[in-house]
């Protein structure tokens, strides 16, 4: 079918030394890893009752919380139909499906069988992370930095078996399986020994990461953070001590937006780590005055990453998966909405005149450069997004709405 708004704009790009069809392409090839805990406000599967604790929140109470792995599937399913391209599904460890009760330092390959056989099915990756949260044993925001060795020994073996299942899944799917660390370790109010605590958490994760794994199958990575409730005055694993343990273990570093300082920008730090470690993780996320996780807009932040990613040449090595959770709206609108905006963002990127821009700052022309850069903005972005969307057979405008409301209705006798 013929379009003629897309065959303009594509002339208007043309016009400006861009192709467009190109940056479909490559759009087309840029997985997201859609976050799995979007679905049930990071509740977990795991025959417990308990909240999420690790001074991570979701609030709000709308109708339709996924309740077990089943209905997480045919949300995702329903979530994935609405998203152009191929994605891949961020699996947290306590979404296991399984009738047994392992507790976190039993868990076995088994207990994410299914998540296997469905991800294969759509031809969907997938991807990994150990939990160290919501537990008994993580009451006190201390897990491997914890000062008793017997409850470091038991996360060390939760993640040992974490990066064990990662492995054979990304074996099993042919696809390269990111498990992604993040604990919540902390202290509320001001430490007196940063240095015992930080030696701890270097050396347990030393422990747990003492396996080789083959990297075409698992590839390990550590999220850093600045603060969080409970844990305000100091966070055992922070940007600097993630930073150095990536580099010095060549693994990858997790960049989470909302586990910096509001006023620092995530986008700025893409090209300076990438001198040091040679894979990054995105959890692109929008906090609002603190790590709020609200779903991603189409905001300049998000733009700005974007636009790092394609300008320093850093697709090919970043990882992107998305983290926010927001129970105040449909959880599969929040999706939907969510991986939208970030392939909208990449897209924008694409379409702009980069060698252009890249060429008149070379030469410091800094009038030329703001005059491109502001000008680009009324680019006919959105005809190339309509065109991606049409043939990937996904709604686009308005019409989503309608779809997105009539599922939530199916969903909302969940309570
Ligand atoms: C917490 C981290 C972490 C979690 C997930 C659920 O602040 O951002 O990535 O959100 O592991
Ligand atoms: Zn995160």
């Amino acid at each position: 079918m013929t379009n003629p708004a897309f065959d303009r704009a594509c002339d208007e790009f043309a016009a400006i030394g861009v192709d467009a069809e190109a940056a479909l392409r490559t759009l087309a090839g840029i997985p997201i890893s859609v976050h799995c805990w979007q679905g049930d406000d990071v509740g977990g599967f795991e025959k417990k009752t308990g909240t999420s604790g690790g001074g991570i929140q979701a609030t709000g109470k709308h109708p339709g919380r996924a309740r077990n792995p089943a209905e997480l599937r045919a949300d995702l399913d329903f979530a994935y139909g609405l998203i152009p391209g191929k994605h891949r599904l961020n699996l947290h460890s306590f979404y296991m499906d399984t009738t047994e009760t392992p507790d976190r330092d039993q868990i076995e390959y088994r207990h994410f069988a299914s998540w296997v056989d469905w991800a294969r099915d759509r031809g969907l990756g997938l991807d990994f992370n150990p939990t160290f949260f919501a537990h008994a044993k993580a009451d006190d925001n201390l897990t491997l930095s914890h000062p008793d060795a017997g409850i470091r020994d038991f996360w060390i073996e939760h993640g040992a078996r974490s990066r064990e299942i990662a492995a054979q899944i990304g074996a099993a799917l042919g696809s390269q399986c990111v498990n992604n660390i993040w604990v919540p370790d902390g202290s509320k109010d001001i430490p007196v020994d940063r240095m015992a605590s930080r030696e701890r958490l270097w050396a347990s994760l030393d422990r747990m990461m003492a396996k080789g794994q083959d990297r075409a199958h698992m590839l390990d990575a550590v999220e850093s953070k600045l603060f969080g409730i409970g844990v305000e005055a100091m966070t055992v694993g922070s940007h600097e001590f993630y930073l150095g343990y990536a580099a010095r273990k060549q693994i990858a570093l997790c960049l989470d937006m909302g586990h910096f300082h509001p006023t620092e920008s995530v986008a700025d730090k893409l090209s300076s780590v990438a001198l040091s470690v040679q894979d990054l993780l995105l959890h692109v996320s929008r906090p609002m005055r603190w790590d709020s996780d609200h779903v991603i807009l189409l905001n300049d932040d998000i733009l700005a990453m974007a636009q790092e990613l394609v300008f320093a040449g850093l697709l090919p090595r970043t990882r992107i998966g998305l983290d926010y959770f927001d129970a105040t709206i449909s959880r599969t609108a929040a999706w939907v909405i969510g991986v939208r905006n970030m392939q909208k963002a990449l897209l924008r990127a694409l379409l702009l005149p980069m060698a252009r821009l890249k060429a008149v700052e070379a030469q410091l022309d800094l009038t030329a450069r703001l005059v491109l850069t502001e000008e680009a903005k009324d680019l006919p972005f959105s005809a190339i997004w309509a065109e991606f969307c049409s043939r990937q057979g996904v709604p686009q405008g308005l019409p989503l709405l309608d779809v997105l409301e009539t599922y939530q209705r199916s969903v909302t006798e969940r309570g």
